[in-house]
């Protein structure tokens, strides 16, 4: 009697816990860990896959074999604060206030009514830490421990605003280098960035093997000044820049193999990007964006268009290429729907789920009508589909170069009204605006509902959509 009861409830509690295991299955998607690796100012070309003549990239390109290389990939605008301010948000940077690039004890930071990618995976139960650059604001109340991060070790800012700076440095003071929310050192061995940064990235991966995580590594560098660690001085063919790439390179080795020892491979998508193109002003301590136009502060593909690479074995097919326009902003919508979170709907979000293309469905296409390229708050140009049309406006372009390590001087010049086909004119140098009316017409239409929305200093146009900043010392 007792067996037969106790074998009835065993079966009964199977039944119930088998339905529950189910059920649990079935509302339960897997919680992928997302690793986002973020240069700074790295250019268009400066990886072996996407066609650097000189520099060795063997483990992004084994990243792209194994994975997919996204060809027309934005950022949100040609400069620091403003670029990391869409990636972490979802928003067009003037959308929430964010521009140019932040000086040490700025006034303004994100705000605390902005959620972040961390933040929304929070919701989740995700582990999440930065390490590296946040550059959203270096005052504690705008610090990444207080937007989403359980941690975070890197500089605060760039790592060119210090006392060192080549013709600015009087108005820096010693660089911070912050674990948490404390300062554990000034002026640090910039030579060692990138392998500390390497070491906590791989130490909190094992730490957290067992539970879903979000790891977001912000090199600080190749931005200038350029640093490298003893592994890799002198072993590139396009001098310390080339060394630089080749470290960080490296550190992708170092994580994508600290994935693997942990069995976290098929659980993990990793992204690879840079957060705007290469400063030419910089000249042989710049990189390239050939075969885009120009690079960094200015509004022609080589300032915003980046090398971009995904991969998360099993769910993105491997060796592919998608040529469809994507963008950082996409991100915070995409991993919280593979993260079964919530996007945040009291708000806009500019960013669109991008699985569809990441997954390889045949046929998927870019979600975006429009995208549109400002220079702070001024509109400068928009693309849909292949065509870019700029707006007239003008834009530095360094004459003569930098070297070694001092900047050159900008010289100011105008574009017209130009459109441009990117598919046959990856380079932006011929203008077809006569030959296309209509096409100049639709694009000055998007533009135009554009600044109803975000506004233009050119036009002197208010946007209707724009949320304050953070400020300091308010709520
Ligand atoms: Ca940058």
């Amino acid at each position: 009697m007792n067996l037969h009861r106790t074998a009835t409830w065993t079966a009964i509690f199977l039944s119930l816990f088998l339905a529950g295991g189910l059920c649990l299955c079935a509302a339960e998607p897997a919680r992928p860990n997302f690793v986002l690796i973020l240069t700074d100012d790295q250019g268009y070309q400066d990886v072996g896959c996407f066609g650097s003549p000189n520099i060795k990239t063997p483990h992004l390109d084994r990243m792209a074999r194994e994975g997919m290389r996204f060809t027309d990939f934005y950022v949100g605008q040609p400069v620091c604060t403003a670029s990391r301010a869409a990636l972490l948000t979802g928003c067009y940077p003037n959308r929430i206030g964010l521009l140019g690039a932040l000086g040490p004890r700025s006034k303004v930071g994100i705000s605390d009514k902005e959620l972040t990618i961390a933040q929304v995976l929070k919701t989740r139960g995700y582990a999440t830490a930065i390490f590296g650059k946040w550059h959203l604001g270096d005052s504690p109340q705008f610090l990444p421990t207080r937007h989403g991060f359980d941690e975070y070790f890197g500089l605060p800012y760039s790592n060119d605003m210090w006392p060192n700076h080549p013709t600015n440095g009087k108005n820096y003071p010693p660089l911070p280098l912050i674990a948490g929310e404390k300062v554990v050192g000034l002026m640090p061995d910039q030579t060692q960035l990138t392998t500390w940064y390497t070491e906590h990235a791989v130490r909190f991966i094992e730490k957290n093997r067992s539970q879903p995580f979000f790891l977001y590594v912000a090199h600080n560098l190749p931005h200038v000044p350029l640093h490298v660690s003893d592994k890799f001085k002198g072993k590139s063919k396009r001098g310390l820049y080339g060394d630089v790439i080749m470290e960080i390179d490296w550190s992708v080795g170092q994580i994508l193999a600290a994935l693997k020892k942990n069995r976290l491979d098929e659980k993990t998508l990793v992204v690879f990007t840079s957060d705007n193109g290469p400063w030419l002003l910089y000249g042989n301590h710049a990189g390239s964006a050939l075969p885009l136009r120009e690079g960094k502060t200015t509004t022609f593909d080589g300032g915003l268009r980046e090398p971009c690479i995904m991969r998360w074995p099993g769910k993105i097919p491997a060796g592919t290429v998608c040529r469809e326009l994507a963008a950082t902003m996409d991100l915070l919508p995409t991993f919280a729907r593979l993260a079964a979170a919530e996007v945040p709907r009291d708000r806009i979000i500019d960013g669109k789920d991008i699985w569809p293309l990441m997954s390889g469905q045949p046929g998927a296409k870019t979600p975006h009508d429009a995208y549109f390229y400002y220079w702070d708050r001024h509109l400068q140009a928009v693309r849909s589909g292949k065509w870019k049309l700029h707006l007239p406006h003008n834009y530095d372009h360094p004459d003569p170069t930098g070297h070694d390590g001092q900047p050159g001087k900008y010289a100011k010049r105008d574009i017209s009204l130009a459109l441009f086909d990117l598919e046959t004119d990856i380079s932006e140098t011929n203008n077809v605006a006569d030959q296309h009316p209509e096409i100049v017409a639709r694009l000055q239409g998007l533009a135009g509902k554009c600044r109803d929305d975000l506004g233009d200093s050119a036009t002197g146009q208010q946007g209707k959509n724009l949320r304050p900043p953070g400020r300091l010392g308010e709520k």
